[in-house]
C-alpha cells in the first residue's frame, strides 16, 4: 500500500499546508530545517512541528532528513558528539511517533543542476543539467585543480565559449544556483568556502566514504532499531561523481553494498526514480523490485535524458523513466502490507505559478506537484492491488 504524501518545508514554505491536502496528500515529509546540521532535534520542536501538521488534518510520516554533518562523512572532528546527536534526534522523533528517517550521504552538495529555470517547448519551466555548464563552473568558477582531467577536452572547449558569453551578474547567478542550493536553508556560500569544503575530501574514495557511512551506522542503528526508526538513504542526485567527489548511492551495486553494511530493516532505502533514473544503465523497475523489501519511502519523479549526458526533469508520466513500470514492479514485490509513503518528487513550473516571480522553492512548486501527485494516484487506482 502506498501512502500519498507531499513535502513541506514548514512554516515559511509558500505552499501552505491547507493546499497539500486539497492536492491530494494524506501525509508529509517535512525537516525541521532551522536546526544546524549536527545538533540533536529537541523534542519539543519536534512536537509542535507534529501538532501543527496534524491541525490541518494531515500527519507527519517522513523526516525528510535529518541532515548528516559533513565531519561524518569526512570522518573528521567530534564524531562521538556527533553520533549521540543523531541518536537523540531518532529517540525523540520516535518518542513522537515519527519513525522514517530520510538522509543522505553526498559530499560537499546535496543535489545539483546548472539550470534552475529551463523552459520546455509548452512554456513551463523544469530544471535542467549539462555537462558543459558544470564543467564551467568546476574550471572556470571554481578553478578546482585536477578539474581538466574530469571532463573531455570537447566539454572544456564549449565550456569555455559558454562561460566567456555570460555577463557578470549572470555568471553570479549562476554560481549561486549551484554552490546553494540545499533543502530549506541559505547558508550564503561563497567559491572558498565550497574549495575548502572540498579539500577535505583530500583522499577519501569511494571505499572510505562507504567506511565513513559503515560508521555511522554501526553508531545509530542499534538506536534507530531499539526505538522502531527505518532510516532512508536518499541516491546521489546526479548519480555519477561530480567535483572529483566520490559517490557510493548511485547505482544498485552501490546500494547492495549498502545495504549489506547491516542487514536490518533500520538499514533502508529512500528509493528515488528521479535522482536513480539520471544514469541510464538504471534499471529502475528491477531496482524497484529487487529492493523492494528495504525501501521506506517513494520520490517519484522522471527525467528526460538527451544523448550529451544532459538531463531535465520532465512531467512525472514522460521522460526516460517508466514510472508505472516502477510502480507496478514495486507493487509485485513488495510482501508486507505496512504502508510506504510516497511523493511526487519535484514538479514543473506552470499555470498560475509561473506568474509568481518569487517565492517558487526550486522544484517544489504547488501546482507541478500536485499535477504529479493527481496522476500518480491515478496510476495506483489503476494498477494497485493493494
Ligand atoms: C531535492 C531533494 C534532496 C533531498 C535530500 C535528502 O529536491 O531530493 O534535497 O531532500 O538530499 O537528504
Amino acid at each position: 500500500m502506498l501512502e500519498p504524501s507531499m513535502r513541506w518545508f514548514g512554516p515559511d514554505d509558500p505552499v501552505r499546508l491547507a493546499f497539500l491536502r486539497q492536492g491530494g496528500a494524506q501525509t508529509l515529509f517535512s525537516s525541521l530545517h532551522q536546526i544546524p546540521y549536527g545538533e540533536a532535534w529537541p523534542r519539543e520542536a519536534i512536537r509542535a512541528r507534529r501538532e501543527e501538521i496534524e491541525a490541518a488534518g494531515l500527519r507527519w510520516s517522513v523526516v525528510e532528513s535529518v541532515p548528516v554533518h559533513e565531519d561524518i562523512k569526512t570522518g573528521g572532528g567530534k564524531l562521538t558528539s556527533l553520533f549521540a546527536n543523531y541518536a537523540t534526534s531518532l529517540r525523540h522523533l520516535a518518542a513522537e511517533g515519527i519513525r522514517t528517517v530520510v538522509y543522505n550521504f553526498m559530499p560537499v552538495l546535496d543535489w545539483v543542476r546548472t539550470d534552475m529555470a529551463f523552459t520546455l517547448p509548452d512554456g513551463s519551466r523544469s530544471m535542467r543539467y549539462d555537462p558543459v555548464h558544470f564543467a564551467a563552473f568546476d574550471l572556470h568558477a571554481l578553478q578546482r585543480p585536477g578539474a581538466v582531467d574530469d571532463h573531455a577536452p570537447e566539454v572544456r572547449d564549449r565550456a569555455a565559449d559558454w562561460w566567456n558569453g555570460l555577463d557578470g551578474p549572470a555568471r553570479d547567478r549562476f554560481i549561486a544556483s549551484i554552490i546553494d542550493v540545499f533543502p530549506g536553508v541559505k547558508w550564503n556560500l561563497t567559491l572558498d568556502d565550497i574549495r575548502a569544503m572540498l579539500a577535505r575530501y583530500a583522499g577519501i574514495g569511494e571505499e572510505q566514504l562507504r567506511a565513513n557511512l559503515a560508521r555511522f551506522l554501526d553508531a545509530v542503528l542499534p538506536v534507530a532499531e531499539e526505538c522502531g526508526v527505518r532510516l532512508a538513504i536518499h541516491p546521489d542526485d546526479p548519480p555519477f561523481p561530480v567535483l572529483g567527489l566520490p559517490r557510493i548511492v548511485s547505482t544498485a551495486g552501490q546500494l547492495d553494498a549498502i545495504l549489506a553494511l547491516a542487514d536490518s530493516p533500520s538499514n533502508g532505502l529512500c528509493f528515488c526514480t528521479g535522482s536513480l533514473g539520471a544514469r541510464p544503465d538504471n534499471d529502475l523497475p528491477a531496482m524497484a523490485s529487487r529492493f523492494a523489501g528495504r525501501i521506506h519511502a517513494l520520490h517519484l519523479r522522471s527525467t528526460t535524458l538527451e544523448p550529451d549526458g544532459s538531463f531535465h526533469e520532465a512531467s512525472h508520466l514522460e521522460g526516460s523513466t517508466d514510472l508505472v513500470a516502477v510502480l507496478r514492479a514495486f507493487l509485485a514485490a513488495r510482501q508486507s502490507a505496512e504502508p510506504v509513503p510516497f511523493r511526487p518528487d519535484h514538479g514543473l513550473v506552470m499555470l498560475d505559478d509561473l506568474e509568481k516571480p518569487e517565492g517558487i522553492t526550486p522544484g517544489y512548486s504547488a501546482i507541478g506537484r500536485l499535477k504529479g501527485l493527481a496522476e500518480i494516484r491515478g496510476v495506483l487506482r489503476a494498477i494497485g492491488p493493494r
